[in-house]
């Protein structure tokens, strides 16, 4: 059975109660390397509220756990995956090859190269198997686009962007104001 962590300490099968609401989003990653970005996506999720899991599936050291992940995710009720992987960055693709879900991938910056691999190994999908991709280690607009897709049915999340981006214009201006006076 697959096991995920929800948030800090629960594990996927705590979620399964009827305490805990089921995942609608599951962040993935290669490598327990690629957390200290993938978990600003988790913190964006625990922002807005939104049910999430979160861990690790390789496509090239477990890659029977990446079938098995991909080929569940939609009968888990799984609704959006962020998948983010660095260097040969094959993750995302392979899982939106084998799940009609919406993949968004995130390119993790590596020790070299500056993560212009991972982006490249992302972004450059061949037609048919489409991976949204976010900028270099932007797990954060990876999230907030997960929580896009879910507020087109359900005007709850909506609401909560519209939210999001009146108060993230007023920061800005609220600083226009402090540098202008
Ligand atoms: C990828 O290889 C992972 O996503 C990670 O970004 C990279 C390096 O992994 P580690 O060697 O740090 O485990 O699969």
């Amino acid at each position: 059975k697959l096991s995920f962590i929800l948030g800090e300490t629960q594990t996927f099968e705590e979620t399964e109660t009827e305490a805990t609401p089921k995942p609608l989003v599951s962040i993935v990653m290669g490598s327990d390397s690629d957390l200290p970005v993938m978990s600003k996506a988790a913190d964006i999720l625990k922002q807005f509220n939104v049910p999430f899991e979160l861990s690790i599936v390789s496509a090239h050291r477990t890659p029977y756990r990446m079938v098995q992940f991909a080929n569940e995710a939609v009968d888990r009720g799984i609704k959006v995956i962020i998948a983010g992987a660095g260097g040969a960055a094959h993750l995302p693709g392979m899982i939106a090859a084998m799940t009609a879900l919406p993949v968004i991938g995130v390119p993790v910056k590596g020790s070299s190269l500056d993560g212009v691999d991972s982006l490249y190994s992302i972004v450059q999908m061949p037609r048919g198997i489409p991976v949204a991709t976010v900028a270099i280690n932007n797990s954060t607009n990876a999230a907030l686009l997960a929580i896009r897709i879910l507020g087109n049915g359900d005007n709850e999340i909506l609401s909560k962007v519209e939210t999001q981006l009146v108060t993230q214009e007023q920061e800005v201006l609220d600083k226009v104001e402090k540098l202008e006076n």
